[in-house]
């Protein structure tokens, strides 16, 4: 009774796996907004927007600076009004949705800086996502008391 289903399932495996190629073609994995704040400590922060609209899930499962010995994806809450970092292993990115890093929330963190992190310089970041692979941005270092737009 089992083996006539395997044949069927064998041929429709191709078909969904192109299916997916031809979502990923009509639109873009968009990283966009990246600043780093000004530090002059041996960690920073990295902030950023992540887009999806390649039509599929995608997951971004780590970030790489050169500036930085160990980068991180760190979430921020506040509990019992004290504001706790936790590592996230990676940070998901629904079909369709808009994720914000920002100020008191999701962040890059940027663990034992090589040297301050000042205004007016330019920090190379690497993001690497499971589908869209790797994506490069430049961000700019900001005031620390700057708060987003
Ligand atoms: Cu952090």
């Amino acid at each position: 009774m089992f083996r006539p289903l395997l044949l069927p399932l064998v041929l429709i495996a191709p078909l969904l796996a192109a299916c997916g190629e031809s979502a990923n073609e009509s639109g873009a994995l968009e990283v966009r907004d990246a600043w780093v704040r000004a530090s002059a400590t041996q960690t920073g922060a990295a902030y950023l927007t992540i887009e999806n609209k390649t039509g599929d899930g995608d997951v971004l499962l780590e970030a790489r600076s050169p500036v930085a010995d160990t980068v991180e994806i760190h979430d921020m809450t506040v509990e019992d009004m004290v504001m706790r970092m936790r590592r996230l292993g990676n940070l998901p990115v629904a079909s369709g949705e808009t994720v914000e890093l920002a100020p008191g929330g999701k962040h890059i963190m940027l663990i034992g800086l090589e040297a301050p992190l000042e205004e007016g310089q330019t920090v190379p970041l690497t993001l690497v996502f499971e589908t869209a692979g790797e994506v490069e941005v430049e961000a700019p270092v900001r005031a620390a008391g700057h708060s987003g737009h």
